[in-house]
């Protein structure tokens, strides 16, 4: 059986001439299965037979198309520990990780949009102020984009796509989607799932490969692009969409601060500290990567960080008895490697862990640095790994600047026993998501918006807000009174120019009162037409 190291990745180079992907298990470096690397033209055939299959998915009621997303659920709920095993085998993480971080939250994501999708985009009528009393009505009615083309990344192969995936067919689209070439034999598994559940074929095709095949879904004439992934890739993406139009949303990770006050809960900030960081290996865009003390408590925090860091279990032949699992890949590890040597070298300190585990796998040690700064790139570039850098603060201010010093705005956390404080400073903390007492988690919460702002990307997923991005909104407005002409068509008369000027003072105030003492050069206005 092949084995990857970082050199023989380039095996993927050799499979590429072959025009496939090859799948490996990082906490072992054994090679688990092929896929073909898909080419433009048959990125290109996916989208034409999403296409064909959209008209009549999008015709289908809300009921019709639940019903498909709940018989995948409940085949998800018979064969949950299957699917966890391959999620654990293909991306390092411990079995019950992958348990609790992407199936609990993908099966309460499915019922939550089977059943109230239909709900959140049922037609609305706006408020068009005095509009209304002329005898017009405004509605938006939500339909169905197309296609979605999805993109997505290694670190939660399963729960990322899959949510994405379900959101799209609820709002009515077809979904073509690219999945990491990491982790491509879960992206099959989530078609598998949605055949088996008798989704009408076409609406969601599954193209494995590489970044090319990612580029290639971009330049098909997909109607949106949903990318989960890095800054740089993103940008690319969204300069290829631009070019053709495309609106995209954008997950491109954080940076992502916890500010504890002495105030908090010491010993639950301290375990929800190492969860936060290194959960799922810290490979998570919304993991603790930041963290900020106030001086007063930062001895008692930081000892109670370690003990709690010393009991962790990081043994890479159990999946499923560890707690701390392989990173996802070498590159992922030397990238945490870099950012330990260069704080390291700029006077931080290593109070745990600190290097990888000498074994086959791309294991890191938890690791806890103090006495960092932000000129040291573990405190301003994206780890994402198991590193938890500690450092201190005095005053609201200072933890604010510090947290909002960052070109990174996923999430944050706040740590206080006084809730009027944790949402001030919330408030003022520039991130799409910032929990009080809480960390890392909101992603699992299917009814709640996820998105950053600053380089942490563009729109959201997730929750209302990330359903109506897979909808168009169509405004249609209704006249009932249309033999009536309005004021303003032709012609511009002496009179109707008064009029206008009237409107402008009175109607433009949103004023009824003001608005009926026109009602005498209206009527004129009227006459006028009448006679002509
Ligand atoms: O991501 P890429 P990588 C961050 C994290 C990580 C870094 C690099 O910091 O260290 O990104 O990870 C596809 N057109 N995040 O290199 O390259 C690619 O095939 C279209 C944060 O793995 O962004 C894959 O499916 N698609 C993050 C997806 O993009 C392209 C999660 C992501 O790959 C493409 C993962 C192109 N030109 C990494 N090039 C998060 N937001 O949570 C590549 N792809």
């Amino acid at each position: 059986m092949a084995t990857r190291t970082f050199e023989t990745q380039a095996a993927a180079s050799h499979a590429e001439v072959e025009r496939e992907i090859v799948s490996y298990d990082p906490s072992t470096g054994e090679e688990l299965g092929r896929v073909p690397l898909a080419t433009a033209e048959e990125v290109a055939g996916a989208v034409a037979r999403a296409r064909a299959a959209q008209k009549g998915w999008g015709a289908l009621s809300f009921r019709e198309r639940g019903a498909v997303v709940m018989r995948a659920r409940a085949l998800l709920l018979e064969g949950m520990d299957e699917v966890a095993a391959l999620v654990s085998r293909e991306s390092g993480k411990p079995e019950a990780e992958a348990l609790a971080m992407e199936i609990v939250p993908t099966l309460d994501l499915m019922q939550f949009f089977a059943r109230k999708s239909e709900r959140m985009l049922r037609p609305e009528r706006l408020d068009i102020g005095l509009y209304r009393f002329m005898g017009r009505t405004s509605t938006i009615v939500y339909r169905p984009l197309g296609v979605v083309g999805i993109i997505s990344p290694w670190n939660f192969p399963w729960a990322i796509p899959l949510g994405e995936v379900v959101m799209a067919l609820m709002a009515g689209n077809a979904v073509v989607l690219k999945p990491s070439e990491l982790t491509p034999l879960v992206g099959l598994k989530i078609g598998d799932l949605f055949r088996r559940a008798g989704l009408p074929e076409g609406l969601l095709e599954v193209v494995t490969g590489d970044g090319r095949t990612g580029a290639a879904l971009v330049e098909a004439g997909v109607d949106k692009i949903m990318f989960t992934g890095s800054v740089a890739t993103g940008r690319r993406v969204a300069e290829a969409a631009a070019r053709k139009l495309i609106p995209v949303v954008l997950e491109l990770g954080g940076k992502d601060p916890m500010v504890v006050f002495e105030d908090a809960d010491l010993s639950a900030a301290a375990h929800a500290a190492v969860w936060g960081a290194f959960a799922n290996s810290g490979q998570a865009c919304a993991s603790v990567e930041r963290c900020y003390v106030q001086e007063s408590v930062a001895e008692e925090f930081t000892a109670r960080v370690l003990s709690v860091v010393r009991a962790l279990r990081q043994d890479p032949s159990a999946r499923g008895g560890a707690d701390v699992g392989a990173m996802s890949s070498e590159r992922q590890l030397r990238t945490v490697e870099e950012h330990i040597r260069d704080a390291v070298a700029r006077g931080a300190c290593v109070l745990a862990g600190g290097e990888r585990l000498q074994c086959a796998g791309t294991f890191h040690a938890p690791t806890v640095l103090a006495d960092v700064d932000h000129t040291m790139a573990v405190m301003r570039e994206e780890t994402f790994g198991p590193v938890l850098p500690l450092m201190t603060f005095k005053t609201e201010e200072e933890a604010l600047r510090l947290a909002n010093d960052s070109d990174f705005g996923l999430t944050a956390s706040v740590w206080t026993r006084d809730l009027r404080r944790g949402r001030r400073v919330a408030e003022r903390i520039e991130a799409g998501t910032v929990m009080v007492n809480e960390v890392l988690y909101t992603h699992g919460i299917a009814q709640t918006p996820w998105g950053g702002v600053k380089q942490s990307g563009l729109g959201r997923t997730h929750g209302r807000l990330g359903l109506l991005e897979l909808v168009a909104p169509h405004h249609i407005h209704v006249n009932r009174l249309a033999r009536l002409h309005d004021v303003w068509w032709f012609n511009y008369t002496p009179g109707a120019a008064r009029l206008f000027r009237s409107l402008a003072r009175r109607f433009a105030t949103g004023s009824l009162l003001q608005t009926l003492l026109l009602s005498p050069q209206m009527l004129r206005r009227y006459r006028e037409r009448k006679g002509k």
